[in-house]
């Protein structure tokens, strides 16, 4: 029982020191309300499948064919450096897309260009960090699927930027 407690002691400090330690890693875009700019959503998938924090396979929005542009709202303008994105994967699968932002959903700015990336997908998907810009809206536009003509964006994260101290 002596040993229950302490294991289950230890466990909570643990998750407590994670908790706290990556207290700058809110991801911002969980659950926020998604739209389609452009394409046709799969038979089966929703839009807030791209958001909804199951970093899983069959967890995704599927859209096509690309060009395809699917569009996110933080509901204010926060300052973000950083997106974490897992288009789908499985053997040598590579999506090529760019992420624009905006902090009034009429300005645009490409904050990331993987339009020319050729690197396969993995389930550790793929981390932007970029100076800090102020955005509400991000649209994300898938360009090239090495494997089909759609586009199938399993989880996107976005970070807000932690001034350093
Ligand atoms: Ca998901």
């Amino acid at each position: 029982m002596k040993n229950h407690i302490t294991v289950s002691c230890s466990f909570m400090v643990v998750f407590f020191a994670l908790t706290f330690c990556h207290g700058t890693e809110e991801n911002l875009s969980i659950d926020a309300p998604v739209s389609i700019i452009s394409g046709d959503v799969q038979n089966g998938d929703l839009p807030e499948y791209a958001v909804d924090g199951n970093i899983n396979k069959n967890n995704y929005l599927g859209l096509g064919p690309y060009p395809c542009t699917l569009q996110i709202d933080l509901g204010e303008p926060v300052r973000i450096n950083k997106i974490h994105i897992f288009p789908y994967w499985d053997d040598n699968r590579y999506y090529q897309y760019f992420i624009e932002t905006s902090d009034d959903g009429k300005k645009w700015k490409t904050t990331v260009d993987a339009r020319k990336k050729i690197k396969p997908e993995t389930e550790k998907g793929t981390v932007y960090e970029f100076d800090p810009v102020n955005t509400r809206f991000l649209r994300v536009t898938f360009t090239y699927n090495s494997a089909n003509s759609s586009a199938h964006l399993v989880e996107l994260k976005v970070f807000r930027h932690v001034k350093s101290k």
